[in-house]
């Protein structure tokens, strides 16, 4: 092309980048194991997503759902303040995404715990269907305790392990944890004032009485079982029955991905709410390029060029196809 013809001169091509290899955050087409000079590599979400991408359709071969190779250890006991750490291994193709949840609610990613817990996923670098899921709490205390899930997802469905790892948190020092002082008054937990003749005074959750016994007009429940959700609103529910995991105390419990005051939101990082989706909304799948993405009715199409005596050539430094992308350069006269 250049009129000088460097751009054929031996000594500036040897310089051109050449891939041997697909990047982490791609489906090499053929396998890993294929062996050509220049793999065809694909997004990974583009794996067994319905869809013929790769030239040989290897991208849509072989897809299989998640299947659980070691579930967490059963019963794990450790100290408040210490770190905890639970293991689940699964199988799949695409390789699956092993997510943790706590009582059926939230693990990490609430906001709440400061960056104490991480949920990491590795694959195994000599089978790129088995994941290894590790879920680690920093400085775990009282209300990290519970039954912890491990869910092993990929587009093509989930699965729980079981059984769940049922975590205890013992208390050794009591000044990590101290214990509430015992209230004076008998208000059923509903209050720790009281007059000097022992009548509960500012009943809260509801409740009302001298002893904070007894629900509020309005409400329903048994007020002596000392929770805070007692007493509960006789009102039909506001919550979003497609986000919505339980109604306690007029209070909206979410699924594991879905937040607001009426469950009606996706967490940050997924999408579609539905109620068939046992946590809600589904993950994104962005290719490890994003973590942020929103429902769309978007679908794929073919589109038809009417390139009439033009061909299109992708340039020489995209190191494939798919990354030269619309980049590509037209070259007049076929040439
Ligand atoms: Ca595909």
């Amino acid at each position: 092309d250049c009129d000088d013809g460097s751009d054929e001169d031996q000594r500036y091509c040897e310089l051109l980048p050449r891939q041997r290899h697909c990047k982490p955050s791609e489906f090499h087409c053929g396998g890993p194991n294929a062996t050509t000079p220049n793999p065809v590599c694909i997004p990974r979400s583009f794996q067994c997503d319905g869809y013929n991408d790769c030239p040989d359709r290897s991208d849509e071969i072989g897809c299989v759902k998640p299947a659980v190779v070691s579930s967490p250890q059963r019963q794990i006991q450790v100290n408040a303040g210490q770190t905890l750490t639970i293991q689940c291994q699964a199988r799949g193709s695409p390789a699956p995404y092993i997510n943790w949840r706590l009582n059926w609610g939230h693990v990490c990613n609430d906001g709440s715990d400061n960056g104490r817990c991480t949920m990491a996923q590795s694959i195994d670098p000599h089978d790129p269907s088995l994941v290894t899921g590790t879920l680690t709490v920093l400085n775990v205390h009282t209300a990290d305790g519970g039954a912890y899930s491990c869910e092993a997802l990929n587009n093509q469905g989930f699965i729980f392990a079981v059984p769940d790892a049922i975590v205890d948190i013992i208390i050794t020092d009591p000044r990590v944890s101290p214990r509430p002082p015992p209230s004076p008054c008998n208000c059923h937990g509903h209050s720790t004032q009281c007059t000097p003749d022992g009548r509960c005074i500012n009943c809260q959750h509801n409740t009302i009485g001298d002893d904070c016994g007894t629900c509020a007009p309005g409400y329903q429940g048994d007020a002596r079982r000392g929770t805070v959700y007692d007493c509960v609103s006789g009102r039909p529910s506001r919550c979003d029955p497609s986000g919505t995991h339980m109604e306690r105390g007029g209070r909206c419990i979410c699924k594991y991905n879905v937040e607001g005051d009426l469950c009606n939101q996706c967490k940050r990082s997924h999408y579609y709410l539905n109620p068939v989706t046992p946590n809600g909304c589904l993950a994104c799948f962005c290719s490890g390029v994003s973590t942020d993405c929103t429902s769309t009715d978007w679908r794929r199409q073919a589109v038809p060029l009417p390139l009439n005596n033009w061909n299109a050539v992708p340039k020489t430094f995209a190191t494939d196809r798919y990354e030269a992308g619309n980049k590509i350069q037209q070259r007049q006269g076929g040439r």
